[in-house]
């Protein structure tokens, strides 16, 4: 009987895993287990040999138990130690941060020249982006053989088989809105109508798609001294500056009369842009007072309205305000360039949304 003692009470303390002392538990106290054979020998023996045998039995067949039970037990508490160092979980680390989106640029920069132009008054006005070539040509005073088309690099739309219309064209500025916008609603009129233009051109500062800015203001007596406050008070806000100097070059658009291209001064020192200082002048846009017969193309009546117009490449300001050399960049790239010009996911001012 000891040496089932010594044998089982030695299996089970060398156990390394449960089911292999569950296979012990079968073996030694199961109904066919060792223990159970030699009770059941207990009825062969006579009373004085079984008065002593069937307690040591019970004793023996306890003693295994509890020491299968405790070997259980501590089987169990290493089994948890080692699931809880695997699980361990260090709720003081940082969190991961998750990808964020960013506003573009482009949309940025509209935003913010949008609401300069709105706190002067101005509405925004949209319009297609597919027009026919009377509204993006003809109407703005632009015949079919004038050169200005011809330069305009312009994208047209086919037409079906045997359709001999004109085809239309992908707008190739925003003035077809001003001259929708003017019919529909006639003057006094002011508006900006910021949006994309389609050209065929591509280098290093032009692409297919860009965005134009364009400006109208038409009422009585509207003239070139309230287009030059306009356009001063627009540079000063758009470029944070308290002072500005323009410089108005006369110029050639059909659609105005007299035109001007307007430069600012400012100095490129050190490679970056200062706008008010030095003595470089830098183009920034083109205006003029609308041309008659545009006014009259779009229903309104040049005798008794005047006024100026003007427009600007989105693209090229945002560019001269933020450092960025090559336009393509701007519809080619990624949030990682994005974040190299400084500009931080959603955590800018927008128009809908308020300021943040
Ligand atoms: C109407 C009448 C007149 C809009 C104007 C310019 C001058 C101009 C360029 C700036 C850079 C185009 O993006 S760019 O290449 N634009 O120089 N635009 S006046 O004149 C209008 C528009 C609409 C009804």
């Amino acid at each position: 009987m000891d040496d089932l003692r010594d044998k089982y009470l030695g299996l089970i303390a060398g156990a390394t895993d449960e089911p292999t002392l569950e296979d012990l538990r079968v073996q030694a106290v199961g109904k066919k287990g060792e223990i159970s054979l030699k009770m059941r020998e207990l009825g062969k023996m006579t009373p004085e040999e079984r008065q002593t045998a069937g307690p040591a039995l019970n004793a023996l067949k306890a003693e295994i138990a509890s020491a299968l039970s405790a070997k259980k037990a501590a089987l169990e508490d290493v089994a948890l130690d080692e699931r809880l160092r695997g699980e361990w979980l260090d709720v003081t680390l940082p969190g991961r941060s998750r990808r964020q989106g960013t506003i573009h640029p482009i949309s940025q920069v509209t935003e913010e020249v949008t609401a300069i132009f709105a706190d002067m008054g101005f509405a925004v006005a949209e319009g297609p982006q597919i027009d026919s070539d009377w509204y993006n040509f003809d109407a703005l005073n632009i015949p079919g053989h004038h050169p200005a088309r011809a330069e305009m690099d312009t994208f047209y739309m086919h037409r079906a088989e045997g359709d001999n219309r004109p085809p239309h064209v992908l707008r190739t500025h925003t003035s077809p809105v001003q001259i929708r916008t003017m019919e529909k609603t006639g003057a006094p009129i002011r508006i900006i109508a910021p949006g994309r233009v389609y050209r065929a051109d591509y280098d290093q500062t032009h692409t297919p798609m860009f965005h134009q800015v364009e400006g109208l203001a038409i009422d009585r007596d509207i003239s070139m001294a309230n287009l030059k406050w306009v356009l001063e008070e627009f540079v000063k806000a758009y470029f944070e500056v308290d002072d500005v100097e323009l410089r108005f070059r006369a110029s050639h658009f059909p659609f105005t009369e007299p035109s001007a291209e307007v430069d600012i001064r400012c100095s490129w020192e050190g490679g970056t842009l200062k706008v008010s200082e030095g003595d470089d002048w830098l183009e920034i846009l083109g205006s003029g007072m609308v041309h008659p017969k545009v006014l009259e193309n779009a229903g309104v009546n040049p005798n008794d309205w005047q006024g100026f117009a003007f427009g600007m490449g989105i693209d090229r300001i945002a560019m001269l305000k933020y450092g960025i050399p090559d336009l393509r960049a701007f519809f080619d790239s990624d949030l990682r360039w994005l974040r190299n010009y400084g500009f931080a996911a959603l955590d800018v001012p927008t128009l809908h949304g308020g300021l943040s």
